[in-house]
């Protein structure tokens, strides 16, 4: 597969320049706001993918040919504003993957003859998903990045096939605790709150033997808060076979995603969760996370909506992500009207 991208005004416009030179067979793989550094070429970029040479059609066989010509070779398509996009390696830092993951996708696969089914299949590879429930889960991940809300979410979702107790261990934020209780009361949860670190563990405990799964709702530390990020650290390390999820917004940069990465390993995630994907058509930051650390991605949230707005994570869900499918969905909608 061949990748290339159109660039004009509107999404429309684009599409119907990429038609026109490739025909009706070339699959729309993204739609978006053209970045930054190629504004100049137009508002909007679609990125197509070419899975078959287009060939011109065999001549008549010659009277007297014996043999059918060879084709000829696939005629390059040099467009000097778009070579980078018109490579694999430039689709994917397109999509914001990191540069190592990208070096080993494009080291696996051959860029002149790979189609979209193994581009998928390269990039499934390096995935894993586990939305499972069965321990106790804290949510813990920086400030604003959707804790509480992906919280309830799955609380909501989980009560039908089981008894929740919600923790509250969030004593930063004036009111968290209440506004958490207030969610709890409308939607038949146990709650609970936990405001010191020394008493997290035996609240945890004492829901567990009651028989009810326990989300713990923990507070975000910013980069400067590393004593009591610390301190909490200490504290969920008390519980027996927590399931700590490090739940980062979709709409950072892969590098943003790094620094939280390595500034939450000290809770000793085991699972990822993605918030915001509502508000990104780039999915080279779950992908470049999920990649690089291994840790399985439990849930996707789409929107502030509860319980709604979220989904248990699949590895295809993320590969279509990457792949633009979502962006197609768009480019439709527009090209509707
Ligand atoms: N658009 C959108 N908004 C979201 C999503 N998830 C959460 N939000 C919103 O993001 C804001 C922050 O969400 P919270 O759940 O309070 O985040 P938090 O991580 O608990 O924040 P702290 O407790 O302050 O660290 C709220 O306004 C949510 O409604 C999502 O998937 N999409
Ligand atoms: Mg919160």
């Amino acid at each position: 597969m061949r990748i290339k991208s159109y660039f004009s005004a509107t999404v429309e416009a684009a599409v119907s320049k990429a038609r026109q030179e490739l025909g009706d067979d070339a699959l729309l793989l993204n739609a978006r706001p053209s970045p930054e550094e190629a504004l100049h070429l137009g508002a909007y970029e679609v990125v197509f993918g070419i899975e078959t040479p287009v060939v011109p059609p065999p001549a008549p066989p010659a009277a007297r040919a014996e043999r059918p010509a060879p084709p000829p070779p696939l005629p390059a398509l040099p467009d000097p504003a778009t070579d980078e996009a018109d490579s694999l390696g430039g689709f994917l830092a397109r999509q914001d993957i990191s540069a190592s993951l990208i070096q080993a996708i494009e080291s696996s696969l051959d860029e002149d003859t790979v189609t979209e089914q193994q581009l998928a299949r390269a990039l499934s590879r390096r995935l894993n998903v586990n939305s499972s429930l069965d321990s106790p889960v804290a949510f813990v991940g920086p400030a604003g990045s959707g804790k509480t809300t992906l919280l309830m979410k799955v609380a909501i979702r989980e009560s039908a096939d089981q008894a929740v107790a919600v923790v509250c261990a969030d004593s930063q934020r004036i009111a968290a605790a209440e506004q958490l209780r207030t969610l709890c009361s409308i939607a038949g949860l146990t709650f609970d709150y936990a405001g010191q670190p020394e008493s997290l563990a035996a609240v945890v405990e004492a829901h567990q033997a009651a028989g009810r799964l326990v989300l713990i709702d923990m507070p975000g530390f910013g980069p400067s808060e590393l004593g009591p990020a610390r301190v909490w650290q200490a504290a969920l390390a008390k519980i027996s076979s927590l399931t700590p999820v490090l739940t980062l917004t979709a709409t950072a940069r892969t590098a943003d995603l790094r620094l939280m990465v390595g500034h939450y390993r000290m809770f000793k995630p085991q699972r990822l969760a993605f918030t915001h994907l509502d508000e990104t058509g780039v999915w080279g930051g779950v992908y470049s996370t999920a990649g690089e650390t291994g840790w399985p991605v439990a849930w996707l949230t789409t929107g502030q909506s509860i319980p709604e707005d979220v989904e248990d994570a699949s590895v295809r869900r993320i590969v279509d992500g990457l792949m633009g499918l979502a962006g197609k969905t768009r480019a439709a909608a527009a090209a509707a009207g």
